[in-house]
């Protein structure tokens, strides 16, 4: 049988969650049209008035980045609504678009699903608009029942984003987290919760992209006050000792800026590829923005960018250099149960390696301690043929192990060294190297450590590769 769990784990929604590795967020509202990133609520909702909104487009910027659930801002700190809601005039419907009756979250909602995209939604909790704000009952009151239009009226929600941003303004305001979280809940059974302190997802504690080079899933969440300043690094990095399964995603704009600003230009492939092995590389969900504009597009050359994106995605990663080796490993688990080292070859996230129940990692054969190691025997036709890419992945359905490991080729010196992997780890060599034999030390760990792949790639975009 498969071995016990190491907890926590997480529930089947944050798997699934985990897996997509790349979605896309959409802030458009009114700062698009005043051209500023934090409203100051006084914005006249006739500002509101893009020439040609097509969500449809929106779709072919996700689509081109091969994502699979996008998120739109419905309401950012400008309380601004994007949809058409009860419990304000400050709407769309209160704008000349669409002849006041239209609704972005319906149109967004419905392109996604036209496109088999999975829709999630933002809904700011700092509001610098509504006179109930900083009136605590009556501000969470509001707060509730826009998350009840949002959450039954526009089908499944795959993700809810609780931002935990604020200003001056905020400061005598408390938000009931935890009655919205559970309303959350009842209305929709399989979402994800996003805040700085989860339940589901947490924040990554930074907004370039970057997790921290040790990166678990857990965290204890009484550590974690959500919008509060000195909790980045705790988040960047997780705790290997929290109680709580809360993975990090890593929110970060292709711009400079959430909204679309004139003067501002995407950024470069070589910085999108740079943030995609610091995120997913590390154990995070990428939560990638592309802005639309004024007249309710993603520009042309932001969709350009994504598309080769993904298509570097697809030549580093299309391609496995390990196709075609043996694997060995220091001990495998017998029974039947099919937890061969080979499992790490076969593309596969549910089938892993386990070590032997009576190999602890730590049994001594005279002077040598008996460590797991799982290795990579390379077909002589391939043998020779360069890498600069490693990847790992832990089976973290039964919780997240690995503290520590290296990597070494034919037998020289640790050309990886690092500690944790979880859903996912990508080293990036210094260097192109060849060679027969790969070897995965894991010299540390919470529980045998269970591989469910290790694949070898080549980078052409790498430094000094082109
Ligand atoms: C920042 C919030 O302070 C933080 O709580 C989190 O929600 C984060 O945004 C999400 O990106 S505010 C930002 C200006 C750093």
């Amino acid at each position: 049988p498969p071995p016990l769990p190491v907890l926590p784990v997480p529930t089947a929604a944050q798997l699934r969650w985990q897996r997509r590795e790349v979605i896309m967020f959409f802030h458009f509202g009114m700062n698009t049209f005043t051209d500023s990133e934090w409203g100051t609520g006084r914005e006249d909702p006739a500002a509101f008035r893009p020439a040609a909104l097509n969500a449809t487009q929106w779709m072919d910027a996700a689509a081109a980045a091969g994502a699979s659930l996008v998120i739109l801002v419905a309401k950012h700190h400008d309380g601004f609504c994007l949809w058409p809601s009860a419990y304000t005039a400050h709407s769309v419907r209160a704008s000349p678009w669409r002849g006041g009756r239209g609704d972005v979250v319906r149109e967004f909602a419905d392109a996604a699903r036209a496109r088999g995209l999975d829709v999630g939604l933002y809904l700011s909790p700092w509001d610098r608009h509504d006179e109930r704000y900083g009136r605590e009952v009556a501000y969470n009151e509001y707060y509730l029942a826009q998350l009840h239009e949002l959450l039954t009226g526009y089908g499944s929600v795959s993700e809810i984003w609780f931002d935990g941003a604020k200003g001056k303004n905020a400061k005598n305001m408390t938000y009931h987290f935890q009655e919205w979280f559970q309303t959350v809940r009842q209305l929709q059974s399989s979402i994800n919760i996003f805040s700085d302190d989860g339940p589901d997802v947490r924040w990554v504690g930074d907004e370039n992209g970057s997790a921290g080079s040790t990166c678990w899933s857990t965290v204890n969440r009484s550590m974690i006050t959500i919008g509060e300043a000195g909790i980045e690094k705790y988040l960047n990095t997780g705790d290997p000792r929290g109680k709580d399964w809360v993975p990090p995603e890593c929110d970060v704009s292709i711009r400079p800026g959430w909204f679309w600003h004139n003067n501002e230009t995407a950024k470069p492939l070589s910085k999108l590829l740079e943030i995609y092995y610091s995120s997913v590389g590390r154990n995070c969900v990428l939560l990638l923005n592309a802005p639309p504009n004024t007249t309710g597009l993603v520009d042309d050359a932001d969709i350009a960018v994504l598309r080769e994106f993904r298509a570097a995605l697809t030549t580093i990663f299309g391609m496995d250099l390990a196709a075609g080796s043996t694997a060995t490993a220091s001990s495998e688990r017998g029974g039947g149960g099919g937890f061969a080292a080979s499992n790490v070859l076969d593309g596969r996230d549910d089938t892993y390696w386990v070590p032997a129940s009576s190999d602890d990692g730590r049994r001594k054969e005279g002077a040598h301690v008996h460590e797991h190691w799982i290795e990579l025997r390379r077909p002589p036709s391939t043998a020779g043929v360069p890498f600069n890419v490693v990847r790992i992945q832990e089976h973290v359905a039964l919780g997240q192990r690995v503290e520590a490991h290296d990597v070494y080729v034919d037998g020289a010196a640790a050309v990886a060294n690092a500690t944790t992997v979880g859903h996912k780890r990508l080293h990036r060599l210094p260097a192109p190297v060849a060679g027969r034999t790969v070897r995965i030390r894991l010299a540390s760990r919470r529980g045998p450590p269970l591989v469910s792949a290790v694949g070898l790639h080549l980078d052409p975009f790498a430094a000094g590769m082109m």
